[in-house]
């Protein structure tokens, strides 16, 4: 039998993964600031506060492999941003260290390189902008899933973590407005993913992109297929819908060419 700890389980992709993350001779430890609503068989839930080194600790005892997605998930304060988001990751790898787990996969986002331009970066014709570009983050938010990673670097490294951190596109049931088009990534792809990122062989320290394949996908697909992810998925079906209601993306508006989107002019430190 294998336990997975999933942060954040109460959350949006958390709710949407249960169900798919389910496994036979696997237990979904569940654990969240939230309740953890309709537990059932396979699956234990812990109140955690990720803040809390010493609960992280206690969550992470007798587990194979983390799933860390709890956190906040928009832009919020300086200070906010740095307890839940860093100081929570860093208590969760440095549990997973001491407690013998063997693999981390983080949530990180696309917020962590949200500064990157479509019109200037993206190289025509290319599969899409590479896995494991430089962090240009757009918001405290950002800045934290890039420190997420750094994080996971470290660990990997200093004790040999295996660490796979995520640059989550958008993820929900459907693509939100004409944007997520491109930047979907569906909640059956994102197990796909996670299961790929739990299974493959010594996957060391890595970022790759969490992204479905899109027809209007920007970001490549290789760091993904090299743990073993092949998507499903694609948000086109949506497109008539989407263009109906806000209109065909126009590439010279700032919101559509950088890959953080509204974020990228959003007040820094603000909660959106
Ligand atoms: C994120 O990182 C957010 O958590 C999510 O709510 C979406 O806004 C997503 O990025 C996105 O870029 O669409």
């Amino acid at each position: 039998m294998s336990r997975l700890l999933i942060t954040g389980a109460a959350g949006n992709m958390g709710g949407m993964l249960r169900p798919l993350l389910r496994a036979p001779g696997r237990v979904l430890r569940l654990a969240d600031v939230a309740p953890i609503e309709d537990v059932v068989d396979g699956e234990e839930a812990m109140a955690l506060d990720v803040t809390d080194a010493a609960a992280v600790g206690k969550a992470c005892q007798d587990v194979d492999a983390v799933l860390h997605l709890g956190g906040l998930s928009m832009e919020a304060s300086f200070d906010d941003i740095l307890s839940v988001n860093v100081i929570g990751t860093h208590n969760v790898l440095r549990a997973a260290v001491d407690t013998g787990v063997a693999r981390v996969i983080l949530a990180s986002s696309n917020h962590a390189v949200g500064f990157y331009r479509r019109s200037v970066d993206l190289v025509p014709g290319s599969d899409g902008l590479p896995d494991e570009l430089p962090a240009r983050p757009d918001t405290f938010y950002g800045w934290s899933k890039a420190a997420g990673e750094s994080l996971g670097a470290l660990y990997h490294h200093r004790f040999g973590l295996d660490v796979v951190a995520v640059r989550i596109g958008t993820c929900f049931a459907e693509p939100i407005g004409s944007r997520g088009l491109a930047t979907w990534l569906s909640p059956a792809d994102a197990a796909r993913l996670f299961e790929a990122c739990l299974s493959a062989p010594a996957v060391g320290f890595r970022v790759v992109w969490g992204v479905s394949d899109n027809t209007r996908r920007w970001w490549s697909l290789a760091g993904g297929a090299a743990l073993g992810y092949v998507s499903q998925d694609d948000a086109e079906p949506f497109a008539p819908a989407r263009i109906a209601e806000f209109g065909e993306p126009d590439p010279s508006d700032p919101v559509q060419d950088l890959l953080g989107g509204n974020f990228c002019l959003a007040p820094l430190g603000e909660r959106m």
